[in-house]
């Protein structure tokens, strides 16, 4: 049975073709397929400014149902942004909420899963996006001040993003290198950017962001791939394929 991580997903109503990309993928995974979605499934626009009933409006929330429907199991490692709509994921989806840091060992390799906001690479201003504060005052906002808000955050988020990542990644690199002897690979999400760092011990995977390509691990009995693939409709061309196997005699340990 396939095992697969993804994370980053931003779904938000203003970005259907997001939702519609993620969807394509959630249809095509096997009946018996497990999925980790490791946070943010949901945007935080998403989730502070839509109704909850308005939510399994989204494509992507729809293909995750159905999935559950026809016997996928789903797992759910709340983010920075989708903390807050974890008991509609669990009521709606049907989803098991896990808490970081999730440990568990799947076709031999022990894998250690975060998303990654809470390693310590944070701006202050943005835990305080986090509180319960935050998001009541930015459901009253009137949209148009919200929807301004909302495209100066992501001005800045574009504009330090490199600096951000590089913050991020190494923090990233510290944690999991505290981790050789425990865990085989090392998955984390938040950055939007993917990575993998195959021949590092333990191996570090970031999922990376939704937002222009989708990317996701897989796991199975013949190995650990990671997969990147670019979306034919922003970049113009035909989908480029990135995926690296790993070693395909994964460590004798206890499968589950
Ligand atoms: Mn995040």
């Amino acid at each position: 049975m396939a095992y697969y991580l993804a994370s980053d997903i931003h779904l938000r109503m203003d970005r259907p073709e997001r939702a519609r990309r993620f969807a394509r993928w959630v249809r095509q995974l096997e009946d018996d397929a497990s999925l980790l979605v490791a946070g943010d499934l949901c945007d935080f626009w998403m989730v502070a400014r839509q109704r909850e009933k308005e939510l399994m409006e989204s494509e992507g929330l729809g293909a995750l149902a159905d999935f559950r429907a026809r016997g996928g199991s789903l797992a759910i490692l709340p983010g920075n942004h989708d903390l807050w709509i974890c008991p509609f994921y669990e009521r709606t989806l049907g989803a098991t909420l896990l808490r970081e840091p999730y440990d568990t060992t799947v076709h031999g390799f022990r894998l250690h899963v975060v998303h990654g906001h809470l390693l310590g690479a944070r701006r202050n201003w943005k835990g305080w996006m986090e509180s319960r504060e935050f998001k009541h005052a930015f459901e009253l906002l009137p949209r148009p001040v919200a929807g301004l808000l909302d495209q100066l955050l992501e001005r800045k988020n574009s504009s330090s993003l490199e600096a951000d990542e590089r913050r991020y990644l190494a923090v990233f690199r510290d944690y999991a290198v505290g981790l050789r002897g425990r865990a085989d690979i090392v998955v984390i999400g938040h950055v939007h950017r993917a990575v993998d760092d195959s021949a590092s011990d333990p191996r570090m995977i970031v999922l990376g962001g939704w937002q222009k390509r989708s990317s996701y691990l897989k796991i199975d009995s013949t190995g650990a791939s990671f997969h990147v693939v670019a979306d034919e409709h922003q970049e113009n061309r035909s989908p480029a394929v990135v995926s690296r196997e790993s070693s395909p005699s994964p460590p004798s340990r206890s499968t589950s």
